[in-house]
């Protein structure tokens, strides 16, 4: 497209900073337009995270434009935010293909771009990496910019102050932007930004006068002369003093406008020139879904979004067969709730992800968002759970993994029954490798007493939250996918089911295949193909992963020529320990033909959820093809002897 036609032509000259960098400053504020203009049409045909990366369009433009990027880091926490950086870093031509197969990550990532020193998806890493880089910068000698961006939600993580507390002691230099667009995924919660509030309120509006002193003090370049020249500054007020950030040994400087390029720009080339100045803390003010009316009035919704009509503002919703497992698992929940009153439920910043918002509507005494702390929100529960309330902690899978030592040290030597609901467990589709669920059986599957369960359908999902609600002497857990259940009819409450006992589906004698999850359809799908193939098949529901149902594995295998195990999983997990315990009895040694199926190992790139069990070999046809390869089943041969 030419420059005359293009609705976009300084984004278009500008392919990688430094080609911005050639640009006016005058001219940024055209080129901040554009990109917005760009990311919501980007984002209208792929989905994904819109709101958080409508709010830094201005702060990632002053940021490519001050700082030398890439030799200057610029690490993005989260990175779920870095849609723009991504069009301004040379993968303009690829932002289409976001999230989609073989396309751009919906987060940052080392293997994509020079541009991105530093991968990110679970929070709040950012300060801590940052100051790794600059540490090692400084050890060699060199002199470029590490640049952390955080934003308000991210910055209620233990690892953010755990990260502060050493910058302030080390004195490297070290930039922190504070990115506070008063939003998480939900309104953020707890006394930090309560504190943020505070700060704003009691800070934007300061006299010019005041600001001019303040500047002369800390920030005596082209800022102050700035400052003094723009009367309209006073809103992006920079001064130093008394904040908690202060306390903890960074230079503070803020609250800044950050739309406002004209107030970013000489703030970020004063910090960049102050090569004294130890760790510094630049807090910026925006807001989430900035130039998108429908994502301003719902920044929320708009966090991360389906495909969108730009115009309307209209997100595609393929029509629903099936309740999803979230619903499903909050009704349960509230079900059991309205039998116990000592039922509480705990979330991590996602109450509507887990839909435990659901739960806080029908109990708002009983419903705890701590923020994004699940370290703590482990612990919180394990005190619950001490004095006699029956936590039921709503976690997805992979952000489990950073409350491991929590749950090991605080919940389960100790045997104190907290419930884990693992969401998102197996493959999560477009949020790819940092939000797989794939290794909460094996990092649970090893500690002593717990009780591990995996929901095949949704109304096995009621009857598991009834059962960890009944389980009081130790810890419990139970995983479920995203999205849409089977279709199956639901109870009206779930049943509690008999520890360590699972249920056989379908008989057959020469198959067996034993499932643990949501793949129980697939399996059901293989035996169909198996019998056609004359290899009468077995079906069962592991149901418990823990205590394992070891009667019911003695039986499929004594039965059988061939048991199949399959999880949505790494190797560790359901079937490594299914195996142990054969190896354990000496069952191997009879002859079974053994074959674990789970998921591959290799960390697996983002795609559509369909299409990465395709990838790991995890479908109904790679059940047929396992059995019949143990068996050396030639399907010739077999149409003989049927002949
Ligand atoms: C450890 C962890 N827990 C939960 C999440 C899910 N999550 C993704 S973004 C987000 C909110 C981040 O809020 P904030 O840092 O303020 O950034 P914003 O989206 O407002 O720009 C949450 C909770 C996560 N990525 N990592």
């Amino acid at each position: 497209m030419s420059d005359q036609t293009s609705k976009t032509p300084l984004l278009d000259q500008c392919k990688v900073p430094s080609e911005l960098r050639k640009l006016k400053e005058t001219q940024l504020r055209q080129l901040a337009d554009e990109l917005r203009t760009e990311l919501i049409d980007a984002v209208s045909v792929t989905g994904g995270h819109l709101g958080a990366g409508l709010g830094v369009v201005e702060l990632t433009t002053a940021l490519h434009y001050v700082f030398n990027t890439p030799e200057d880091k610029i690490i993005w926490d989260v990175g779920h935010q870095a849609y723009p950086h991504k069009i301004l870093t040379g993968r303009r031509d690829r932002i289409r293909t976001l999230r989609q197969g073989g396309g751009l990550s919906g987060f940052t990532k080392r293997s994509e771009s020079v541009y991105d020193p530093f991968g990110a998806a679970h929070s709040s890493t950012s300060i801590s990496s940052a100051l790794g880089m600059a540490v090692a910068r400084d050890m060699d000698g060199r002199k470029n910019h590490c640049i952390a961006v955080i934003g308000d939600g991210a910055m209620s993580a233990g690892m953010a102050y755990e990260a502060m507390n050493n910058a302030g002691a080390m004195d490297s230099r070290l930039i922190v932007i504070l990115n506070d667009n008063e939003m998480s995924i939900a309104p953020p919660v707890g006394a930090l930004n309560a504190y943020l509030s505070r700060v704003l309120s009691s800070k934007p509006y300061h006299k010019l006068r005041h600001i001019g002193e303040d500047l002369a003090k800390i920030l005596p370049r082209e800022l102050t002369k700035r400052a003094l020249q723009a009367e309209e500054y006073a809103r992006g007020i920079v001064m130093g003093g008394g904040t908690l950030f202060e306390e903890l040994g960074f230079f503070y400087v803020g609250p800044i406008d950050g739309h406002n390029l004209d107030h970013l720009v000489p703030v970020l080339k004063n910090v960049r020139d102050n090569l004294e100045l130890g760790p510094v803390l630049i807090h910026v003010v925006t807001q989430k879904g900035k130039g998108y009316a429908p994502a301003e009035k719902s920044a929320d919704k708009y966090h991360g979004v389906n495909k969108f009509d730009v115009i309307t503002g209209k997100q595609d919703k393929p029509a629903a067969n099936a309740p999803n497992y979230q619903n499903v698992f909050a009704k349960a929940l509230i079900k059991e709730a309205e039998h116990d009153d000592k039922i509480v439920g705990i979330n991590a910043a996602m109450p509507s992800g887990t839909s435990l918002n659901l739960f806080g509507e029908k109990f708002p005494t009983r419903t705890f968002d701590v923020g994004i702390a699940e370290q703590h929100a482990v612990t919180f529960a394990a005190g619950m759970a001490c004095e006699g309330y029956k936590p039921f902690c709503a976690i997805y899978s992979t952000f489990l993994q950073r409350g491991y030592d929590q749950v090991v040290h605080d919940v389960a030597i100790q045997s104190l029954p907290v419930r884990f609901a693992m969401d998102r467990a197996g493959l999560v589709g477009a949020d790819g490798q940092t939000h797989a669920g794939s290794f909460d059986g094996a990092y649970l599957g090893c500690l002593p007493g717990f009780v591990l369960m995996a929901a095949s359908d949704e109304a096995e999902l009621m009857h598991m939250v009834a059962t960890a609600a009944a389980i009081n002497d130790r810890p419990s857990g139970f995983r479920y996918p995203r999205g849409e259940g089977v279709g199956v009819e639901l109870p009206e409450r779930g049943s509690v089911l008999e520890i360590g006992k699972g249920r056989i589906i379908r008989e057959g004698t020469k198959i067996a295949i034993l499932s643990y999850g949501t793949r129980l359809q697939e399996c059901l799908k293989a035996a169909d193909d198996l019998q056609m193939k004359g290899l009468s098949t077995t079906v069962a529901d592991a149901r418990f992963h823990r205590p394992l149902d070891t009667e019911l594995v003695r039986r499929l295998a004594k039965e059988h020529e061939v048991l199949i195990t399959i999880e949505e999983g790494s190797i560790g997990g359901f079937g490594s320990h299914v195996l142990h315990y054969l190896a354990t009895i000496g069952a191997l040694d009879a002859g079974l033909k053994i074959r674990p199926m789970c998921l591959p190992d290799r960390f697996q790139e983002h795609n559509k959820p369909q299409l990465q069990y395709e990838e790991a070999g995890l479908n109904a046809q790679h059940i047929v093809q396992t059995a019949v390869d143990a068996l050396g089943f030639v399907e010739a041969a077999a149409a003989n002897r049927r002949a």
